[in-house]
């Protein structure tokens, strides 16, 4: 194995942070771009083998510098928040796609190939609810968020066929686990109600809690990422990641509640506009690529989260 750095932008975050513990713990060297907007120097351990880039994937100077001498690159660098994107959709873009383009114009410069890449259910919108969504579900992105996650896919098949890079394009869906950010309304449903319940807060659930999610643990993901980036050879396209499994709030407060043996007051307010009934996974792409040989279940996962394992 060469000793040159793994480049992750967006290691501080919630993803990110994970996705370094777990190739520190390899032996692989990694490299952090990070702006730290809603990253942390925090997140990251103090290790020699890992090196920290305060700088923005906006900035082509500084992706330029970060990619060179780097063997792969996994792209998680972007503005995270729905709720951003819809209040500065310049601003969101310029993170959000023009970071992308960046980095696809840096590695192609630099002669690195593979780059694994973090796309969103988003791109899907309302299309396939109810259903279990497949890749091919009729895309429709509703948002800046959404709409530059699904350029980001199109520009990096476009230096796939024209420049030979290698993107791996996973669509996440819905991701929990320890530093997932629980501080704003529009953060992960998991982290704020583990939070709020672990403070005695009140907890609001919109809507009457019967909506679903398809959950997957950060463990889980990071495991396929770290595949997704040693693999011999990549297929074109993008994969669903999820667990094909459908949980409701309802469910989940329930685990919360038995984990901790109480919760605090749990309020039913109006759902939110435009919120998503239900969302799950066709994840039988992923699983003939990556099989996930023992997924972690809601229960187990709460509890690693909540230190209670
Ligand atoms: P996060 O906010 O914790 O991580 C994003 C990281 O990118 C942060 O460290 C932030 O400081 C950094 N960043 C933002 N803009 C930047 C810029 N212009 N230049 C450099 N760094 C910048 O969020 P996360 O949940 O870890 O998300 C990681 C990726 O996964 C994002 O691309 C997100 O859109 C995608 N995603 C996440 C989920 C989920 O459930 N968490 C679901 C779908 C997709
Ligand atoms: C996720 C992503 C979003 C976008 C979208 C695409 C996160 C945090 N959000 O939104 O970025 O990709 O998928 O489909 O990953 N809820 C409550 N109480 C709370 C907070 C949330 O009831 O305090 C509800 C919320 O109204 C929704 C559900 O919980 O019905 C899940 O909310 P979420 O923001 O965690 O995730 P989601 O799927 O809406």
């Amino acid at each position: 194995m060469t000793d040159s750095p793994v480049l992750i932008t967006g290691g501080a975050g919630f993803i990110g942070s994970n996705l370094v513990d777990a190739l520190l713990a390899r032996g692989v060297a990694v490299r952090v771009l990070d702006n730290l907007s809603t990253g942390k120097q925090g997140n990251l351990p103090r290790n020699p083998r890992l090196e920290l880039i305060v700088g923005d994937v906006a900035d082509p100077g500084c992706v330029r510098k970060a990619v060179r001498g780097c063997r792969a690159v996994v792209h998680l660098a972007a503005v995270a928040s729905v709720q951003a994107s819809v209040n500065d959709p310049v601003g969101t873009h310029k993170s959000n796609l023009i970071g992308t383009l960046n980095l696809c114009e840096a590695m192609r410069e630099a002669g690195v190939h593979r780059v694994v890449y973090a796309s969103s259910a988003a791109v899907y919108g309302n299309n396939g609810e109810g259903e279990s969504i497949g890749e091919d579900t009729p895309k429709a992105p509703l948002t800046p968020y959404a709409a530059d996650k699904l350029a980001s896919e199109h520009y990096l098949d476009f230096y796939r066929r024209q420049h030979g890079l290698e993107p791996v394009i996973f669509r996440f869906f819905n991701v929990y686990g320890p530093r997932q950010d629980p501080s704003s309304p529009y953060s992960g449903v998991i982290s704020i109600f583990t939070e709020r319940a672990r403070q005695g807060l009140p907890i609001t659930v919109f809507g009457d809690g019967e909506q679903t999610r398809d959950f997957i643990y950060i463990g889980d993901l990071v495991d396929v990422l770290v595949r997704a980036l040693m693999a011999g050879q990549v297929e074109s396209g993008a994969m669903n990641v999820g667990l094909n499994r459908a949980t409701t709030l309802n469910q989940l407060l329930v685990i919360i509640q038995d984990l901790l043996g109480g919760l605090p007051s749990v309020e039913y307010q109006p759902a939110r506009s435009g919120d998503i009934r239900h969302s799950r996974a066709d994840n039988s792409r992923l699983l003939a690529r990556y099989p996930l040989s023992e997924p972690t279940g809601m229960r187990e996962g709460l509890a690693k989260l909540m230190d209670l394992s």
